[in-house]
């Protein structure tokens, strides 16, 4: 298996093709992040002829395992774990799990790839990596998800640590599912410690976690607004999902003045042409977190709009925020958006546009794009404030951690225009945050030589 060195991008990514083979969504991630590096370290041989990019590309470590639990009749039920262990250069690996029968291993190695950048961006010391389970929570009774997180953990344990792998939530694992694991851990390692974030403030848990990628996604949208002279207040707001970061996204639009109009689930979309407000949205987290509901029970429940089978990116708004899954904004939704004059897109989601809609959005040079590395970083930089006070045994306030969160999102917007400023003054959000992602993690990784 030979690594071509990165010179030419097609070359490189025939590569990337060839040894990872069936996992589109990993080949689409680096994609992402060779297009911009690539040019960028070409009169760089620090870079290039240590070839740091073909390094990055393969993961320090995958974990994958098998998971069985006992259901409510007393069936056996076989599942797939993994952990992805990316990249620890500039601190333990650190990111979520995710629970959702689409997870395979080249999903998780997609998301363990973007989080390494992520989290360099954020300024905190963590490295990247991501983990889950096929395992579909859709319909199981909290017994069964605590079986099936007690069972997942009993394996995971020994690969984690406060000091080597810090896992935290993504789709399918909140709250609920963090204690169950929290617990499992601190029964087979025998200590308390911080070993995962996303954890209740009765044990351990930071201020504004929750809320944290949702609100870290407005207030990314609200530095590029005022970078180019606008705010939040008085627009249209498209939303995805009904989850932890769509909800909380919700809530920060409505605090800043903007009007939702959207908000979906895997089976459609609402739509509120007067705006959903505060009230109706802590019912629809209501629904998705304890009744575990549809989101068609809030279009019966306030008389919205419901939309079977429908995305929100059909509805003439100013600004959309993604926050549902990878992919769900493609080439053909990216020409509407602009049509009907959407100027801003916040990605809440990882990965929610294709490579069509990117350098769609890219060639309109008004829009405002930025890329989940940079748009959804507040939810990791709370979990890095998280395993801060941890390690301090502190618990900080609210105040105190919003406003932490919010100049670790101003000092990622700004590494996006440092690297990302065009003739013209038009900011590439994309390459800004790849390449202010990179060159931490790549200095970092040349200082310990060759491994
Ligand atoms: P949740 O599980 O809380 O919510 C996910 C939401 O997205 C639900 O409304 C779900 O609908 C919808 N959804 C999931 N998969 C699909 C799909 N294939 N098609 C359509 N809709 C789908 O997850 P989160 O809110 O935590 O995560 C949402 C996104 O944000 C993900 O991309 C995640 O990686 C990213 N993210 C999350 C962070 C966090 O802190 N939680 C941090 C940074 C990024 P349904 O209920 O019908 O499945
Ligand atoms: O994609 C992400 O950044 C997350 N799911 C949060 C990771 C974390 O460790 O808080």
């Amino acid at each position: 298996m030979v690594v071509d060195k990165a010179e030419n991008l097609e070359k490189f990514m025939e590569g990337v093709v060839e040894r990872n083979p069936g996992e589109p969504e990993f080949h689409q991630a680096v994609h992402e992040v060779a297009m911009d590096i690539i040019p960028y370290i070409q009169d760089k041989p620090r870079y290039k002829d240590l070839r740091i990019l073909e390094r990055m590309t393969e993961p320090d470590r995958v974990v994958s395992f098998r998971v069985v639990w006992e259901d409510d009749v007393g069936e056996l039920r076989v599942n797939r774990g993994f952990r992805v262990q990316q990249n620890n250069a500039i601190g333990p690996y650190k990111g979520g799990i995710r629970f959702h029968p689409s997870v395979n291993q080249g999903m998780l190695k997609f998301l363990a790839f973007e989080q390494t950048f992520k989290n360099s961006l954020t300024g905190l010391p963590m490295g990247g990596g991501k983990g889950g389970a096929n395992f579909d929570p859709k319909g199981r009774s909290d017994r069964e998800v605590m079986r099936f997180c007690q069972a997942f953990m009993t394996e995971l344990h020994r690969h984690i640590g406060p000091d080597t792998d810090v896992p935290a939530g993504d789709i399918g694992v909140g709250a609920r599912e963090v204690g169950y694991l929290f617990g499992q851990y601190k029964r087979l390692a025998n200590r308390f410690e911080g070993v995962l974030t996303g954890k209740a403030l009765e044990f351990g848990g930071s201020h504004i976690r929750t809320e944290a990628t949702g609100y870290g996604t407005v207030y990314m949208m609200e530095e590029m607004l005022t970078h180019h002279g606008e705010h939040i207040e008085g627009q249209r707001c498209l939303v995805s999902g009904s989850g932890n970061v769509a909800t909380y996204c919700a809530e920060k639009l409505i605090a800043m003045g903007g009007k939702v109009l959207t908000l979906s689930d895997s089976n459609g979309m609402v739509y509120a042409p007067k705006g959903i407000t505060q009230d109706q949205v802590d019912w629809v987290k209501e629904l998705k977190t304890v009744r575990r509901g549809r989101i068609s029970e809030a279009a019966e429940e306030f008389g919205f709009d419901y939309h079977d089978g429908a995305e929100p990116w059909g509805i003439e708004a100013d600004l959309a925020f993604p926050c549902a899954t990878q992919n769900e904004i493609d080439g053909e939704e990216a020409r509407t958006l602009l049509k009907n004059g959407v100027r801003g897109v916040s990605e809440g989601a990882n990965m929610p546009t294709t490579p069509e809609a990117i350098s769609l959005f890219s060639e309109a040079r008004r829009m405002l794009h930025a890329p989940a590395k940079a748009a959804n970083a507040g939810g990791v930089a709370v979990s890095g404030l998280e395993m801060s006070q941890n390690s301090l045994r502190l618990q900080w306030s609210e105040s105190e951690v919003d406003e932490r969160l919010r100049k670790i999102i101003r000092s990622i917007h700004d590494q996006c225009v440092e690297y990302g400023v065009q003739s013209g003054g038009h900011v590439d959000y994309f390459k800004g945050a790849n390449i202010a992602g990179f060159t931490k993690v790549a200095d970092a990784m040349l200082a310990y030589g060759v491994m």
